[in-house]
């Protein structure tokens, strides 16, 4: 899953797509490159980031995901907002990516209607304070449950509902990693578990050699081995920035788990 972030303030990619020609370019070429589907966010997540509105989050992503599914790209959106959500599908995306994990009823009465794949990740909290001190009494139990829950509660078939511990999410640097280690929980469910470790903080943590993490720039290395990781724990969907890098990853890790 190639990630096309239509915003001025992500993390790593923030600007460099506000331009919906430039946006449409680069899903292209991460399709080129190896991306199955691209992930169109209008609003960062990342944390401490301010809410966006409806219309200007409408405004950001929807020409994108329209542009890119007529040229038969399959797009996910990846969005709190129901709104953006519908305008999205009216636009031709088949998956609605809910950072939030269906927290919104109105999400839900919008995935119950329309019935689209949708992909419900975990977040202790939200953006603007998840990370102040993020605690748990039994984290894989908690993100576990929380998760199936609210798959219940969408009434999609099991195979149309991708889950994800939500890497970076309202998660310590100890709670993002036992994350990862753990993932055959999460692969056990039987739904199709997604992955987005992409140049987070806590692999220019540990990738570090220093007290100091790396910055987002300088995190490919450490970004590719936690992706082969989860690739080889049976992770199917691996959100990535740089699709070139993860795809030859991925291949590898395939041809290894598939050399009989
Ligand atoms: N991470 C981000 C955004 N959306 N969706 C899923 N399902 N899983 C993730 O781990 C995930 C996500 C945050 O990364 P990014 O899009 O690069 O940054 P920003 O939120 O600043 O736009």
């Amino acid at each position: 899953m190639g990630i096309l972030n239509v915003t001025p303030d992500s993390f790593s990619d923030g600007g460099l797509y506000v331009d919906s020609v430039d946006a449409i370019e680069a899903g292209i070429k991460m399709m080129a490159e190896g991306a199955d589907l691209i992930d169109v966010g209008g609003e960062s997540t990342r944390p401490g980031a301010a809410s966006v509105s409806i219309q200007d989050e409408i405004i950001r992503a929807i020409p994108v995901v329209e542009a890119l599914a007529r040229r038969g790209v399959p797009i996910s959106i990846d969005t709190m907002k129901p709104e953006v959500a519908a305008a999205a599908l009216d636009a031709g995306a088949f998956l609605v990516n809910d950072v939030s994990g269906m927290r919104n009823p109105q999400m839900v009465e919008l995935v119950q209607a329309r019935r689209p794949f949708v992909c419900i990740m975990h977040m202790q909290g939200e953006p603007r304070t998840m990370q102040s001190e993020p605690r748990y009494a039994d984290l894989i139990d908690e993100v576990k449950s929380f998760l199936l829950e609210a798959a219940i509660r969408t009434g999609l078939p099991q195979d149309q509902i991708w889950l994800d511990p939500g890497f970076g999410f309202g998660k310590t640097v100890y709670h993002n990693l036992r994350l990862l280690k753990d993932l055959d929980a999460f692969v056990a469910t039987g739904h199709p578990i997604l992955i987005g470790v992409s140049r987070k903080s806590s692999i220019g943590t540990v990738s570090s050699n220093s007290d100091l993490p790396l910055p987002a720039t300088d995190r490919l290395e450490g970004t590719l081995a936690a992706q082969t990781f989860a690739q080889m724990k049976g992770v199917q969907i691996i959100r990535a920035h740089d699709v070139k890098s993860a795809a030859r990853a991925i291949r590898v890790a395939a041809a290894i788990q598939n050399a009989s």
